[in-house]
């Protein structure tokens, strides 16, 4: 199974919620297959779950090909149901051979490419209101914190498929409160001031957590869509904790949020034409990340298919100011400089780190040059080197590679936004690197590598001495959870004092996972964080961390 494989495996995932309910818009030709209804919601419902992830609800593409019907049906019936059963080396999971998906499955799933994509129903204003709800008022919330957890050093851990987050007290490591959240819960993101917590599910649903209340638990919540990845919050000075935005995959639109109670104030579609060509208009171009400047009242939106940077001016909600950056297509993740001036986005499937300057609002440089394959930063990861002044580091799913870009323009001219170091990780599938300005070690995880020695361990650099390999530390081994599963390690994430790292160990739904805690000087096992409660740990946001954009 190659590396794109596992990805697109562990990523496909949809709201069920919309199934049945789609219609089918035209199937012309007299040979083509007719279905049922009860088959079409069936096949729907499949994509929806394992398929639209990589190529999209429309069937345009991204991470995986186009799937649009003169492409289907020149191909015909049994070259999809073969594709779909084998899978590709380029990166199709093998649904079939993997037992996944049963031969009548794969059959309808065949038929169902042959006609023409269902276009999921639209989500605007009236189904946002429709969905938020306010559970604790304002005026009703605690005037002061109520709980004795130490929040600054609290971390947020997604259970993704619990569909909850486990909010735990990095002081004792114990868990402080489990949240329902939405379904597959992706992000977390902090307020300005630290006191919200806003989570993110795949279902696109939005929980704003209060860490005041004695539990903390939801003071409110939304739906902004149908499928959804990114959340954020207004951080300019004069500007804390007053707007919250959420960016949908389906709908293509974002969403902007009053930041104490989730009323949807705006929405903008992102639909348009790709940097590619003038006259390529793309019908669903996803929302990826999102971060907000701390130079301008701006937030920065990556919008995935077209591979254009939007930086939203919330100064004025009802005359909305948007600049939009042609950067380069297939904008996915990415973080800020250490001096938060600076963004770095990958558009991973282009092998490209687009770097954006927040305070004049211009494209600073595609880096190209020196970028490995598939480059996926999480938010990246920010160190001094020591020849190369302040870099930024990304790992890549494509190969082992870690590479640094320098990013200090003024002191160290001749290395920024250059390609200045490249070391071997582990091993590519890697999805998160990871370090803390109080600490000399660089963490690169591979949990999507195909190895089992690799995905269960995280390598780890000397930032002080980058001519020393990396070292493999097999974090899954010292959780000692016995034989089920496949216990791979991802994201690492600091306390706020920066001498502790945390890794998930993620296995499946019904099997035992943990966090395992690191001494961060030592390298050495601190504490291995094992609860029932612990359902496919996953991402993990301390909040001192998350909220001042340490990483
Ligand atoms: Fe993520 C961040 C999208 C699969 C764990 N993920 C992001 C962001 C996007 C994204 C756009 C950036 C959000 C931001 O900064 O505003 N992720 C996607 C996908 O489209 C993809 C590839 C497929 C899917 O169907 O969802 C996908 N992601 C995964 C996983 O399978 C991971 C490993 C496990 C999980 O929990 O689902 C996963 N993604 C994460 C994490 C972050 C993330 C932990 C935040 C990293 C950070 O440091 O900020």
């Amino acid at each position: 199974m190659t590396l794109k494989h596992l990805l697109t495996g562990l990523a496909t995932i949809m709201a069920v919620a919309v199934v049945g309910v789609i219609p089918i818009r035209t199937a012309s030709a007299a040979e083509l297959p007719k279905l049922s209804d009860a088959k079409l919601s069936q096949a729907n419902k499949i994509y929806f779950e394992r398929c639209a992830g990589c190529h999209g609800v429309l069937r345009k593409g991204a991470t995986g090909k186009p799937l649009t019907v003169d492409i289907t049906r020149e191909r015909g019936h049994e070259a999809l149901r073969d594709f779909i059963t084998y899978g590709s080396p380029a990166g199709m999971p093998n649904w079939g051979t993997s037992g996944e998906l049963s031969e009548a499955d794969i059959d309808l799933m065949a038929n169902y490419l042959l006609l023409e994509p269902s276009e999921p129903p639209k989500w605007g204003m009236q189904e946002m209101r429709d969905s938020w709800k306010v559970i604790v008022a304002s005026k009703d919330r605690p005037k002061k914190k109520m709980n004795n957890i130490n929040l600054e050093n609290a971390f947020s851990v997604t259970l993704r498929d619990a569909g909850q987050v486990a909010l735990i007290d990095g002081d004792t490591h114990k868990i402080a409160a489990v949240i329902n959240t939405g379904y597959a819960v992706h992000i977390s993101r902090l307020s300005a001031s630290g006191r919200y917590l806003f989570v993110i599910g795949r279902d696109a649903q939005v929980n704003m957590i209060d860490l005041w209340m004695k539990v903390p638990g939801n003071v409110a919540q939304i739906k902004v869509g149908i499928e959804a990845r990114s959340v954020e919050t207004s951080k300019f000075k004069g500007y804390e904790d007053k707007y919250a935005i959420a960016g949908s995959y389906w709908p293509p639109q974002y969403t902007i949020m009053d930041g104490d109670t989730l009323e949807p104030l705006k929405i903008a579609s992102t639909r348009g034409y790709t940097v590619d060509d003038p006259a390529e208009y793309h019908p669903e171009p996803r929302v990826a990340a999102i971060i907000a400047s701390h130079y301008r009242p701006e937030f920065i939106v990556n919008i995935k298919e077209t591979g254009k940077i939007l930086l939203i001016n919330y100064e004025d909600i009802n005359n909305l100011n948007v600049t939009t950056i042609a950067t380069e297509r297939f904008l996915h993740d990415g973080g800020f400089d250490s001096t938060k001036r600076y963004v770095l986005m990958a558009a991973n499937a282009r092998n490209t780190i687009v770097v954006i300057d927040s305070k004049t609002g211009k494209l600073v440089k595609l880096v190209r040059d020196g970028v490995g394959a598939t480059p996926h930063p999480g938010r990246g990861a920010n160190l001094v080197h020591p020849k190369y002044g302040p870099v930024w580091t990304t790992s890549h799913l494509g190969d082992d590679t870690v590479i640094m870009i320098g990013t200090d323009p003024k002191g160290h001219p001749q290395y920024a936004w250059k390609v200045v170091e490249t070391l071997e990780g582990l091993g590519g599938g890697s999805l998160f690197v990871k370090t803390h300005p109080n600490s000399s070690n660089l963490w690169v995880d591979a949990p999507l590598n195909s190895d089992e020695d690799v995905y269960q361990s995280v390598g780890v650099f000397d930032t002080n001495d980058l001519s020393k390999e990396v070292v493999s530390i097999p974090v899954a081994k010292w959780a000692n959870l016995g034989a089920e599963g496949a216990k791979r390690v991802v994201q690492g994430e600091y306390n706020k004092a920066g001498d502790e790292v945390w890794f998930s160990i993620w296995n499946g739904k019904t099997q035992t996972s943990a966090i395992v805690v690191i001494d961060d000087k030592t390298r050495k096992l601190k504490k291995v964080i094992k609860d029932k409660r612990l359902v496919t740990p996953t991402g993990k946001f301390n909040v001192y961390n998350t909220m001042n954009d340490i990483y």
